[in-house]
């Protein structure tokens, strides 16, 4: 079966995830790209061949050539084209997050729980890197016993524009709390956030870095170090510590350069770099999901419980209090918790 796609955004990551549609990803078609810059959605068309421009969102996502839509396009614009989705049966890749706000996510999984089965899949991308999952499986055999803390690290070179003090923990953070969850097999507890004394080199008004500590409902502590304005590069580090030893990942270049009496491996650049083999993993499983007529992956759900502890971080740096988290019931058609 070919699935045949549509994109909406074609920004940054939109670009990259039609690029890695075209060249990488079986059974996928990629028909009709929309994006409220038509220049930009132009350029991306005419590098894919077959692919036309749609200058309405609504019209792709209800074209009835396109039978699953993966949405790219800026956060406060993700919740209302999920909802379209829904409402025309169509299987969507959403870029993370969700929405804005937790209530707004809440909105969606109620809708999508209303129906027979899932149709979103959240752009969590971590969950498919190898090694991530390397580390999952090393938990779940076992043999190093219950975890009991993390520690994670997780620094840009530099923030975007357009990236403001609340998105270190609602774009980049969001991304060790899913992980958590996701590795430890079940929800957080509560959160509280720190900052040390300002960096000089970073924009005023930025709490960066920032030190983030989730506990989880059964106690497993996560020390988190978010540093969106880190300078030198991408790094993604993660380490889980259980009671009979440690699982971590491990650097991702395959060689050293030895010269000038160093020893060195290069540093990512981006996420679009270090994650690449995730994204690629990501897009061909979401495409099989929707030719089988089950979503998989991350879902709403994950969407919306990650995104309630990101808003208890934020009160948290705001109150300078651990903040206790509440999430809703889960509905069934999410499965077992945080699987
Ligand atoms: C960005 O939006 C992403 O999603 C990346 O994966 C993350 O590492 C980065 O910090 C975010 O800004």
């Amino acid at each position: 079966v070919t699935v045949r796609v549509g994109v909406i955004g074609t920004g940054v990551m939109g670009a990259d995830h039609v690029r890695t549609l075209v060249s990488s990803v079986a059974r996928a078609q990629l028909v009709a790209v929309c994006d409220a810059d038509g220049d930009r959605a132009r350029v991306v068309a005419a590098n894919a061949p077959g692919c036309r421009v749609e200058t309405d969102p609504e019209g792709l996502i209800g074209a009835p050539d396109v039978d699953a839509v993966l949405v790219a396009s800026p956060d406060d614009s993700h919740a209302g084209f999920v909802v379209l989705c829904l409402q025309h049966g169509k299987p969507v890749l959403c870029e993370k997050p969700l929405a804005i706000t937790s209530d707004e996510c809440l909105r969606i999984i109620e809708a999508e729980a209303s129906g027979a089965r899932r149709l979103i899949q959240l752009g969590f991308m971590r969950r498919y890197d190898p090694g991530y999952l390397a580390i999952k499986d090393e938990l779940l055999a076992g043999a190093i016993g219950l975890p009991l803390m993390l520690h994670c690290v997780h620094r840009n070179a530099h923030s975007t524009a357009g990236y403001t003090d609340d998105m270190i923990l609602t774009n980049s953070t969001v991304h060790e709390i899913d992980i958590t969850r996701w590795l430890l097999s079940e929800e957080i507890a509560s959160v509280s956030v720190h900052s040390p004394r300002p960096s000089s080199l970073v924009p005023p008004g930025f709490a960066d870095p920032q030190f983030t500590l989730l506990r989880s409902q059964s106690g497993v502590l996560a020390g988190i170090e978010t540093f969106v304005n880190a300078s030198y590069g991408y790094d993604i580090r993660c380490e889980v510590v259980a009671e009979r030893g440690t699982v971590s990942l491990r650097p991702t270049e395959a060689v050293s350069i030895r010269s000038d009496r160093r020893d060195a491996v290069s540093v990512p650049s981006d996420w679009r770099v270090r994650f690449a083999e995730a994204y690629r993993l990501e897009l061909q499983d979401w495409v099989d999901g929707a030719a089988a007529d089950a979503a998989r992956g991350p879902s709403a759900w994950d969407g919306y419980a990650a995104s309630v502890v990101a808003e208890a971080g934020l009160a948290s740096r705001d109150s300078r209090q651990e903040v206790q988290v509440a999430l809703a019931d889960r509905p069934g058609i999410y499965g077992p918790v945080a699987n």
